[in-house]
């Protein structure tokens, strides 16, 4: 008797844990199903890349000697959802006994799935995913009894568990964050480097045409194309970035610039998040250059933490907060989202960039996730689900383990700051020290109020305001409270003026 191991689209790892002990009698199921890409109505780039990731790996599967049943999206008998093809397959394939699966990314699949053992015929073993750097168990134990969960402390604890950047007990360089070095703007003379950025192959040329077809309501371009599919393409991604842009990393890493999406960042995130790429073994490679002398520290280190740091740290908040945490709105946010987040048409450059190339690409680099589209969200009072909606369908990295933290904790402040000891509001001062957008807007990044006034100025402060209950008490918003108490009262009044009249415009309050 064998057993029908699923593997899931972002589960694209040889040596995922549902196939750790496959034998020649197992079969190996992958399905492109519907309900997978409409649960929310992905990015067309997010579905393409993915598609045809999981094609390449069930290639990669069979090569290598398993026996695979991959049921493509236009399948005749395709049941539309992993449940019904796990289902379908125990029903027409003879002599399998178990299902095992590696736990899914999203808390609404894992749900779903624990469901199958009553609903199927045969045991249904779902292990965990051990891809991961930090098992669940031990974030647990870090959080146990901490009110606040900083990212930084969590960080450390990560650094000696895995050796990287240690000099024996001590952090490389003497300090364990480099981050005041990496906020450097981006100087008018220099122009990012050339990114890796493969065409697509055959197999990926018939997924895109599969895609098309099939979502064409769906958000997002499928040209031009940007993704390896493949693992030797996610490689030579890694490679390219390791060698040839990981030095600048560090001293652009918050800096934004008109007309260019990539900047120093490693666009790794797509590759990692499916599988096709080993956290570790990434950070270890960038360790290995700093070791080298061909990669500065500030750089290596801040490229490190990103993944050690931070992509550990919201998993680990996710599965400790989750089902909970996506109905957190501690700021009590409930305008819907602007249209301009689905079309890029405003008259705000900055968002105009961020959200073009969202539909461009299906990817931002963190700072326009976080300081554009975010602060947007956060200062404008969005609902947070709707935010949360956006992010998970916009970018081809999205899956709600990483997006929902980022999202609700990081942006937004929805989780009344267990992420984050305050909101990362900004003005249009902040935008215009780390990009060069401000020079090209409809609006004056000088104007506080105002038909011509940077959007970003009079609904910072319009935000700061109404929030005084809510955040006056946080000691570290306390100058900001100072500032505002010290600003006239005919200014705060026009620039709320202002933010009233641009609210109702772009995003009204449902009655
Ligand atoms: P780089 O800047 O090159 O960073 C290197 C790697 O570090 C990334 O590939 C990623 O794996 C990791 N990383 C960096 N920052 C974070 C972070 N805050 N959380 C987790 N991992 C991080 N990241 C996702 O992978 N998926 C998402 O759906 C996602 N949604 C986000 C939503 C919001 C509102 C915000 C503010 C951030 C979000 N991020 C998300 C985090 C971050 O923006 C992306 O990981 C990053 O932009 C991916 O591009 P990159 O690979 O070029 O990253
Ligand atoms: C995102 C996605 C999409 C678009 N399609 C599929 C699919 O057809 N089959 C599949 O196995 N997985 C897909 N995925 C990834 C899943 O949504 C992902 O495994 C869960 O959201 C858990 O992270
Ligand atoms: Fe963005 Fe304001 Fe600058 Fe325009 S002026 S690009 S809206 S920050």
């Amino acid at each position: 008797m064998g057993v029908l191991r699923l593997v899931l689209g972002d589960q694209l790892s040889p040596d995922i844990s549902s196939l750790k002990d496959a034998a020649p009698d197992d079969l190996i199921l992958m399905a492109e199903v519907a309900e997978e890409a409409t649960y929310v109505r992905h990015h067309k780039k997010k579905i393409a890349f993915l598609f045809a990731a999981m094609r390449h790996f069930a290639n990669e599967l069979r090569a290598a000697g398993h026996r695979v049943r991959y049921v493509r999206l236009d399948d005749a008998g395709n049941a539309g959802s992993l449940r019904g093809e796990v289902a379908r397959a125990l029903e027409e394939v003879p002599g399998l006994s178990s299902v095992v699966v590696t736990k899914p990314g999203e808390w609404r699949l894992l749900e779903d799935m624990k469901a199958w053992r009553d609903l199927l015929p045969v045991p249904v073993e779902l292990r965990e995913d051990t891809r991961f750097i930090v098992p669940l168990t031990e974030f647990f134990a870090w959080a146990k009894g901490r009110k606040q969960l900083r990212m930084e402390f969590f960080y450390r604890e990560v650094r000696r568990k895995t050796g990287l950047l240690m000099d024996g007990e001590e952090p490389a360089g003497g300090q364990w964050n480099f981050d005041h070095d990496n906020r450097k703007r981006l100087p008018k003379s220099l122009v990012p480097p050339p990114r890796f950025l493969p065409p697509a192959d055959k197999l990926t040329q018939e997924v895109i045409a599969l895609v098309a077809a099939r979502f064409p309501d769906h958000f997002g371009d499928l040209e031009p194309w940007v993704f390896a599919t493949t693992r030797a393409g996610a490689e030579a991604a890694r490679d390219h970035f390791i060698t040839e842009i990981l030095p600048g990393f560090g001293d652009w890493q918050d800096a934004m610039a008109k007309g260019e999406p990539w900047m120093w960042h490693s666009l790794l995130s797509v590759y990692l998040n499916c599988g096709l790429l080993d956290p570790l073994d990434v950070c270890r490679r960038a360790e290995a250059e700093w070791r080298a002398g061909r990669a500065p520290l500030n750089a290596v280190e801040g490229f490190i933490r990103q993944i050690i740091g931070w992509r550990e740290y919201v998993r680990g908040v996710y599965w400790l907060k989750m089902p909970a945490y996506a109905e957190t709105n501690a700021l009590e946010a409930h305008r819907p989202l602007p249209d301009f987040y689905w079309t890029g048409e405003t008259g705000m450059r900055c968002m105009a960039d961020a959200i073009g190339q969202t539909k461009r690409h299906a990817y931002a680099h963190h700072i326009q996730r976080l300081m554009v589209t975010g602060n947007f969200a956060l200062i404008a009072g969005i609902d947070p689900q709707a935010v949360n909606e956006w992010y998970l369908l916009v970018y081809a990295d999205a899956y709600e383990w990483v997006e929902l933290p980022n999202t609700h904790g990081m942006a937004l402040h929805a989780d009344g700051g267990l992420m984050a000891s305050k909101p990362y509001a900004a003005s249009g001062n902040y935008i215009n020290k780390m990009s060069d957008y401000c020079g090209s807007c409809a609006y004056k990044v000088a104007e506080k109020s105002g038909p011509k006034a940077c959007p970003f100025n009079y609904l910072y402060w319009d935000f700061i305001a109404r929030n005084r209950e809510r955040l006056g008490g946080n000691p570290r918003m306390a100058l900001i409270y100072k500032a505002l108490d010290r600003l006239p009262e005919a200014e705060i009044r026009a620039m709320q003026a202002s933010a009233a009249d641009f609210l109702a415009k772009a995003c009204p309050a449902a009655d």
